[in-house]
């Protein structure tokens, strides 16, 4: 069924984002937004645009009712969730499919079983992805805890069954500290996610975080668009991404990424979704997956020349996936800077008005932001502000042109994580390529004793 009108339930740039995509396609467009954000650049790029509720995201972005109601009021026949808020909310899913109104996204029951690591684990085992040795399934109580840990090894790591981006974990060393860590850790799983159920695994010391983006029409065909690079993170928060990752071989990639496209068109997979490993001495091992379009999607879509919002749409009017594996091709290099509204030393926020703001252009460079001249950023959501992503024939080449793109940016009226990517960039270590996901917190320590 041919889309007419999307509901966008989301704001900031990636409201944009799937704007324009949807313009593209000749589809309207609706925007939600909270009082907060009525002078947002998503609310007045829309055709429409519909308020659904006060500042805090409880009772606006995540208030699934005003949704619901925003895209019967306006007569959406579709509704993109974005990232975060409600895209991985499988009852949302559920609900707008009951109400006749074409979800933007995976099957519901697929967006619940990968909500659920250990589920997310068992059917990822059985699908044929290569896993962390660990505790087949939930661990039940402190003796087959024991056991288990010893089989694989210290050191272990708990991880919440609910969890994810990093909530309710603990590294356990040795066999002394296993019961009072694997307490801990379902206290704070209860606490946090209202389940104490936890899981074991082998804890890998110093692996990389590479995730493959793969694509399914729900009809059992299914492929992949290679990986991204996420290893540069602080706190779980990422901060800079890129494609293809700089150790990983054509040969690595066709190999991981056949496998996860075998695995999601056995599932019968639809729409966008990606596959996290951790990676070290060579192996991939799955931990995760992702069951919406990531931040990071556009460093793809610059190797890939591929517009990913525009395959979401398409797969969700019920079309087959019409890209072939073989007409998928990777072309040089990209590499993504998520600007914050933070100070670049101490990470706190920094809302306020903007006072002037010009982005980078040129060719191969490009910036996903909501942002503008007398804006006033909110203090209420998430601190990224903009996203800087170049592309270039290489990597180094890819480099360069970020240095420059940086160099360009003017956002003023607040602080910015814009000093930090540029410290970043005059780094050997990361101009090598040779880093992993502990070595941006290390960098910044550094930073801060000299
Ligand atoms: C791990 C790990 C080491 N060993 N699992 C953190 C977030 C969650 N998605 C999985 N995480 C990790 N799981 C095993 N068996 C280390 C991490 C981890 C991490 C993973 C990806 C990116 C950044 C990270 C930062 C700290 C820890």
């Amino acid at each position: 069924m041919k889309i007419e009108k999307l509901l966008i339930a989301n704001r900031g740039e990636i409201a944009l984002r799937i704007h324009r995509a949807a313009h593209e396609m000749g589809i309207r467009t609706v925007a939600v937004h909270s009082t907060a954000d009525a002078d947002a650049m998503h609310v007045r790029l829309a055709d429409e645009a519909i308020c659904i509720g006060p500042p805090p995201a409880g009772e606006s972005y995540l208030n699934i009712p005003n949704i619901i109601s925003a895209a019967e009021i306006s007569h959406a026949d579709a509704i993109h969730p974005g990232y975060g808020f409600l895209s991985e909310n499988a009852q949302f899913a559920e609900i707008v499919e009951s109400h006749n109104i074409i979800f933007v996204g995976p099957k519901p029951e697929h967006i619940r079983t990968m909500g659920d690591k250990v589920e997310a684990k068992r059917t990822a085992g059985k699908l044929g992805l290569p896993l962390v040795p660990g505790s087949d399934g939930a661990i039940t109580g402190i003796e087959s805890a024991k056991i288990i840990a010893e089989k694989i090894g210290y050191p272990v790591i708990i991880k919440a069954a609910s969890g994810g981006g990093g909530r309710g974990m603990k590294v356990v060393p040795d066999a002394d500290s296993l019961e009072s860590l694997m307490g801990q850790a379902k206290s704070e799983a209860k606490a946090a996610f209202g389940d104490d159920t936890v899981y074991m695994e082998k804890y890998l010391g110093n692996p990389r975080h590479i995730e493959f983006q793969i694509f399914g029409d729900g009809e059992g065909n299914a492929i992949h668009l290679g990986e991204r690079d996420c290893s540069l993170q602080r706190r779980h928060q990422k901060v800079l991404e890129e494609a293809p990752s700089p150790v990983i071989t054509h040969a690595q990639r066709d190999e991981m990424g056949m496998i996860c496209a075998k695995a999601m068109a056995e599932m019968g997979y639809r729409g966008a979704g990606t596959i996290e490993f951790l990676y070290e001495n060579g192996e991939f091992y799955f931990i995760e997956m992702n069951t919406r379009l990531q931040v990071e999607h556009p460093v793809t879509e610059a190797i890939t020349g591929l517009d990913l919002v525009r395959e979401q749409i398409k797969i969700a009017e019920g079309n087959p996936l019409t890209l072939r594996q073989q007409d998928v091709q990777f072309r040089g290099h990209a590499i993504e800077c998520r600007i914050n509204a933070e100070d670049p030393r101490t990470f706190a926020p920094s809302p306020g008005l903007v006072k002037s703001f010009h982005a980078p252009g040129g060719m191969h460079v490009r910036v996903d932001s909501g942002l503008y001249a007398g804006y006033k950023v909110p203090p209420y959501y998430d601190s990224m502000i903009a996203k800087l992503i170049v592309y270039g024939t290489t990597r180094q080449g890819a480099l360069r042109r970020l240095r420059r793109a940086l160099e360009e940016f003017v956002i003023e009226g607040m602080k910015t994580t814009i000093p930090l990517h540029q410290a970043l960039l005059d780094d050997p270590e990361f101009q090598s390529g040779d880093y992993t996901i502990k070595w941006l917190e290390e960098w910044l320590a550094r930073q801060d004793e000299g």
